[in-house]
């Protein structure tokens, strides 16, 4: 009733978004046929009836199929810009991207046509509804450590282009442990730091996360709940869950909705923030990942204090915070 059609006019910061999670199964034809690249499936309906995965690396696998059609500065525009038209529709008026470069520099395209397509789609974004962001680089765990230096040696030379990194794909195996000198580095450079970690993997990976490469935020996050001293430092030291509600039923990170951590977590103090992740395979962009709490009852101020979370948790600067505020 009243409280969802309320959560729209929430302003609100995206912190957990792939861009190229946001590929639309028609956008993603459009550029294989723009780009003259074959996708593994004949037509939309195909490529929409896969979108049934059993776990994280069903998924993946997936993902990682569908990149190929992304070639062109134009893409990476084009892309990003529909992502941010459409979030806006449910009061999104911050959000911070992850880029799988790596996978995009093996596919052999340039750094710059990825970053130069992204911040001039967010300038875009920026000119004509106010929309504000940047760009997270995103480290891919499961390949080489060399190739995640190579990202970040491609970037350099614009690394203003960039708001931080950010550590995701397979995580069974690739602990953050092995990613120390990288996100290292990448302080050095200046960047924000965070991290999936405790998606599928234990609470001992988020532990890692945060004392080991010193993240600012936790992605996804909800193993933690396993862990009452991992939950209590996460309280203490102020550090944000960015949660994926819809992400974690579709991936089966959680057997059903009940059974999901976000009720525990809110509770136990944690700063809790509500994301959509790959919206374009996981069935809703960030309204449809609150609409979803209702059915586990949150309220309406419990929604208000999301979305400012989502807020103070960004990567925005004070004044900026404190308008949307
Ligand atoms: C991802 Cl849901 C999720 N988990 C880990 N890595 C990812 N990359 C894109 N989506
Ligand atoms: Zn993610």
């Amino acid at each position: 009733g009243s409280l969802l059609a309320a959560l729209p006019r929430l302003p609100k910061a995206e912190l957990h978004l792939h861009v190229e999670g946001t590929l639309e199964p028609e956008l993603a034809f459009a550029l294989a046929e723009r780009n003259g690249v074959a996708l593994p499936y004949p037509d939309v309906a195909a490529l929409r009836a896969a979108y049934d995965f059993a776990d994280l690396q069903s998924f993946l696998d997936l993902y990682y199929a569908c990149m190929p059609v992304l070639r062109t500065t134009e893409d990476f525009h084009d892309l990003t810009a529909a992502y941010l038209e459409r979030s806006h529709r449910d009061g999104v008026v911050h959000a911070e991207l992850f880029v799988d470069l790596q996978v995009h520099l093996a596919n052999g395209i340039g750094a710059d046509d990825v970053l130069d397509g992204m911040t001039r789609a967010l300038a875009g974004a920026r000119a004509a509804r106010g929309t504000t962001g940047g760009i997270i680089l995103s480290i891919v765990r499961d390949s080489p450590v060399a190739t995640a230096h190579a990202a970040l040696d491609a970037v350099a030379h614009r690394i203003h282009d960039l708001v931080g990194i950010g550590l995701d794909s397979a995580e069974v195996g690739y602990p953050p442990s092995l990613f120390v000198e990288v996100f290292d580095r990448a302080a050095a450079l200046g960047l924000h730091r965070v991290a999936h970690a405790g998606e599928e993997g234990p609470p001992a990976y988020v532990v890692e996360a945060v004392e080991l490469l010193g993240v600012e935020r936790v992605d996804h996050g909800i193993r933690a709940v396993e862990d009452d001293a991992l939950v209590a430092l996460l309280v203490e030291r102020g550090i944000p869950l960015t949660v994926c509600p819809l992400s974690n039923l579709r991936l089966r990170a959680v057997p059903d909705l009940a059974a999901h951590p976000i009720r525990a977590l809110v509770d136990a103090g944690v700063a809790v923030t509500v994301n959509s992740d790959d919206p374009a395979y996981f069935g809703g962009y960030a309204g449809a990942n609150y609409a979803v709490l209702v059915e586990l009852g949150f309220t309406a101020p419990e929604f208000a204090r999301l979305a400012a979370t989502s807020v103070r948790a960004s990567f925005t600067d004070d004044a900026r915070k404190a308008e949307l505020l």
